[in-house]
């Protein structure tokens, strides 16, 4: 089978979606770092419907900065995938996605990558580089200067290896023809934008103070809460899109057709007619940042963590288990007591809403890949709801199990004995702590003293440990089942 690209585009069944402006001809106006699956189904969309619908140069250079194989795939088919949206036992939607204009893998193109960032025609940086990519103490959401990266970065600027140092060296070329320039983190972090801006500044400041006060003047960083599950591709779901291009597309990506972007209206450039294609400008995203990362991601850490040890390998299969959804429902009542409902949202609506979308049997999302980086999504996820209820003075009891269950998760083995993945910036630290550890108790005692991840408060108060002790304790002593069954019939 031949490859997608311009030309076998024309080839290409007429029901499939595709760009009506002119692809080959569209300038490049944004840089984009992690050019991930999520990217090429969320923002690239979004940048790609807008197009479609109001023109411009918004072409997107998408920078990998640690595997080169997508830049690769989709340079050898002129930038060109296919995104298939599906829901239930519904005919897949297809569409070939063109807004990617050019990819470079940074660690072997930085001068590209670096002369990108620096041309006046480039106005927007998007990233989805994930929660450790930002470098930062979860906890104070300031800069790590101790992190293996930035230490190397500080060394060699001009070749770094993080995504700081890409804007720093980017940015630092691009203050000589001073324009301006907007930057929008795109991962699950509350305050994202401010997130970004204070790290970066940290970072900059340690090597150039003029330059930090530059990019505090003429650098724009507004927050953003983006949403699509967006599973990693299968092989089946790659083969079965391509039976339906009638080519090969190495770089295709399954989504559901749900999907959202709020973004803060605070910009310090043009950008694409994003509106056109669904994206809500408001003032304060905050809110919705908050929604969206205690309910959809709190409860999707739980249930990636309890299906796991119970040996569900996929969230839909947890997530239909009705002593799963039981607990999910429960647990999302309990963290949604944190917050103010954003304006618009209704609560029962969002609740239903998200257990059907954890449900949808076409996704195979991976208990593991939501496992992933426990260390860096608790915090905001499930450790800032319990903040704020212990600051009302309210007890815990689904959070705190959610949080044991992460704990039981990286001790290593289901509950039939099998060996669980642990995939995590802090891998080697806690699986050190869950193989010294005598017993229960030791184990806790230095899972809690880990201050990156639990401050130096909640690890110390009695009102978050002990709940998730007696959760950690029935989790280990009778398994995830028999732990749900009983809290569920209370
Ligand atoms: C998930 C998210 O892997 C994870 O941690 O919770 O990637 C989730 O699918 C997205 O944030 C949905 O928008």
């Amino acid at each position: 089978m031949k490859r997608l690209g311009f030309s076998t585009l024309a080839a290409i069944p007429s029901r499939i979606s595709r760009p009506r402006y002119d692809v080959a001809g569209l300038g490049v106006g944004i840089v984009h770092l992690g050019l991930g699956n999520f990217h090429r189904a969320h923002q690239a969309v979004y940048t790609d419907l807008a197009l479609d619908d109001a023109g411009g140069d918004w072409g997107i250079c998408g920078v990998s900065l640690h595997t080169p194989q997508t830049a690769a795939v989709l340079g050898g088919q002129d930038g060109l995938y296919t995104v298939a949206t599906k829901e239930g036992g519904r005919e897949p939607e297809l569409r070939i996605v063109g807004a990617v204009r050019q990819t470079l893998f940074a660690p072997r193109e930085m001068s590209r990558v670096l002369a990108a960032l620096a041309d006046p025609r480039v106005k927007l940086v998007t990233l989805t580089i994930t929660e450790k990519g930002y470098c930062h103490r979860p906890t104070t959401a300031a800069l790590d200067p101790e992190h293996p990266g930035i230490r190397h970065d500080l060394l060699q600027p001009e070749q770094p290896v993080t995504a700081l140092g890409v804007l720093a060296a980017g940015l630092r070329q691009r203050r000589g023809g001073g324009a301006p320039m907007t930057i929008i983190s795109c991962d699950n972090l509350q305050s994202n934008g401010r997130v970004l801006r204070t790290v970066l500044l940290d970072f900059v400041a340690l090597q150039d103070p003029a330059l930090a006060s530059w990019i505090a003047d003429t650098v724009a960083f507004p927050c953003s809460m983006v949403d699509r599950i967006v599973p990693s591709p299968t092989s089946a779901g790659r083969a079965e899109i391509d039976t339906q291009l009638g080519c090969e597309d190495h770089a295709s990506v399954v989504c559901e057709p749900f999907t959202q972007w709020f973004i803060e209206n605070r910009f310090a450039t043009e950008h694409p007619a994003w509106d056109r294609a669904g994206v809500c400008f408001v003032d304060d995203v905050e809110p919705y940042e908050r929604l969206k990362l205690r309910l959809l991601n709190g409860t999707h850490s739980a249930l990636a963590y309890l299906g796991c040890l119970a040996g569900y390998p996929t969230i839909a299969a947890a997530a239909s288990d009705p002593l799963f959804e039981a607990f999910a429902n429960s647990l999302i009542a309990e963290s949604a007591t944190t917050f103010v409902m954003p304006p618009g949202v209704v609560f029962d609506v969002y609740r239903r809403e998200l257990l059907r979308r954890f449900g949808n049997p076409a996704l195979r999302h991976t208990t593991l890949q939501v496992a992933m980086d426990g260390s860096r999504k608790l915090p905001p996820r499930l450790l800032a709801p319990i903040r704020d209820r212990l600051r009302h003075g309210e007890e815990l009891s689904w959070l705190a199990l959610a949080v044991a269950a992460w704990m039981r998760f990286v001790m290593g083995r289901d509950d039939a004995g099998t060996a669980l993945d642990l995939s995590d910036p802090m891998a080697g630290e806690l699986r050190r702590i869950a193989d010294e550890a005598r017993d229960l108790d030791t184990y806790a005692e230095r899972i809690f003293a880990i201050e990156v991840i639990f401050g130096n408060d909640l690890g110390r108060d009695p009102r978050f440990r002990e709940p998730v002790m007696a959760w950690l304790r029935r989790l280990a002593g009778e398994g995830v089942r028999a732990t749900l069954s009983a809290a569920l019939q209370r």
